[in-house]
């Protein structure tokens, strides 16, 4: 809870991070003000969700096949037009465009986002999110965006954060300097640091999975699945990565969508959910892995590749890992 005395917004800490750096420009804070702003209209419609007609599908799927609903391409049109009109990326890939996004060629930022994650979960009210992350391009400013910027690992993530719409609104973010939580407090319209310098425990009673798969997980995942209930540890899964992500960096767990036989490399993709998420997990002193090495230095090769992802609680990891190798 934060002392009502002492409120910082997270334009202030922005400013007050980059200041740290004298020979920083400020475009990267001044993509962090289009990220902000772009959160409150996403935040907007998420909140009018069965009052106006946001809620169902758009009548489209993405490039994965995947069904893609209103506030997806929703919320997708609001971060690009306000990243757009920040000017400071040269280019977006979004969970929901299918190729490059290019915008400004003399900008120096990429950004990699899933705009609406969880989507399964907007028709029944229950907790969606953002993700996004942010890598500086390795082709000359001033020219078109390339594959090559795109198509970073992750371990050249400049910042990495996501939005969680839940029963509060927070914005959790890392610029390699450990990861804060900020919460949007709506009678002022803005954020404020709520959470200072979060830390993952090393250990944790919670474990994340869809079980439904469980009969095609690899053997390794089945054994540890069976440990934690051997343990009685708490099954806690609600189908949005961001919000059974932001539980378990509170209060320790391990999240996993590991191969299965419908989904042989996960689910989840490397550049819009992995990356991002293994930047803060490993901030906040946990670990983020595929299983066979460390997600962050997973070298990309398409846009939408997906990934397998064991993270969480350090010891937590490890003993998958252990099962696993
Ligand atoms: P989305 O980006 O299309 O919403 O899909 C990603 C989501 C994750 O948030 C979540 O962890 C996972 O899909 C749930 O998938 P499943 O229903 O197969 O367990
Ligand atoms: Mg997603």
């Amino acid at each position: 809870m934060r002392n009502r005395n002492t409120v910082i917004t997270l334009s202030q800490f922005v400013a007050n991070e980059q200041a740290k750096h004298p020979d920083a420009s400020g475009n990267l804070s001044k993509i962090f003000r289009d990220i902000k702003f772009a959160t409150k209209l996403v935040n907007r419609d998420v909140r009018k969700a069965g009052l106006v007609d946001v809620l169902g599908e758009h009548g489209s799927t993405n490039i994965q096949g995947e069904e893609v609903k209103k506030l997806d391409v929703i919320a997708n049109d609001e971060f690009i037009s306000s990243l757009s009109a920040g000017g400071d990326c040269c280019a977006i890939i979004s969970e929901e465009e299918d190729y490059i996004r290019h915008l400004n060629p003399d900008a120096k930022y990429v950004l990699a986002m899933d705009p609406l994650d969880g989507s399964s979960n907007i028709d029944v009210n229950a907790p969606i999110g953002t993700i996004f992350s942010i890598y500086k391009r390795v082709s000359p400013v001033g020219t078109k965006a390339t594959d090559a910027d795109c198509l970073q690992k992750g371990v050249n993530q400049i910042a990495a954060g996501y939005i969680i719409y839940g029963s509060s609104t927070m914005l959790v973010y890392t610029t390699g300097a450990g990861v804060n939580g900020f919460t949007l407090d709506m009678s002022i319209g803005d954020f404020c640091l709520s959470h200072p310098n979060m830390h993952m425990p090393e250990e944790g009673k919670i474990y994340s999975v869809n079980e439904g798969n469980y009969k095609t997980f690899p053997e390794g995942i089945k054994q540890y699945v069976d440990a934690c209930k051997e343990a009685k540890m708490s099954a806690r899964y609600i189908g949005s990565m961001v919000a059974d992500f932001h539980r378990n960096l509170i209060k320790g767990g391990i999240f996993m969508y590991p191969a299965s036989a419908s989904a042989p490399n996960g689910k989840l993709r490397l550049m819009y959910e992995c990356n991002p998420m293994a930047f803060l997990i490993e901030q906040a002193g946990g670990k983020a892995s595929t299983g066979d090495q460390r997600i962050m230095e997973v070298e990309p090769t398409e846009l939408h590749q997906r990934v397998p992802v064991i993270m969480g609680s350090t010891n937590m990891v490890d003993d998958v890992l252990n099962r696993c190798n």
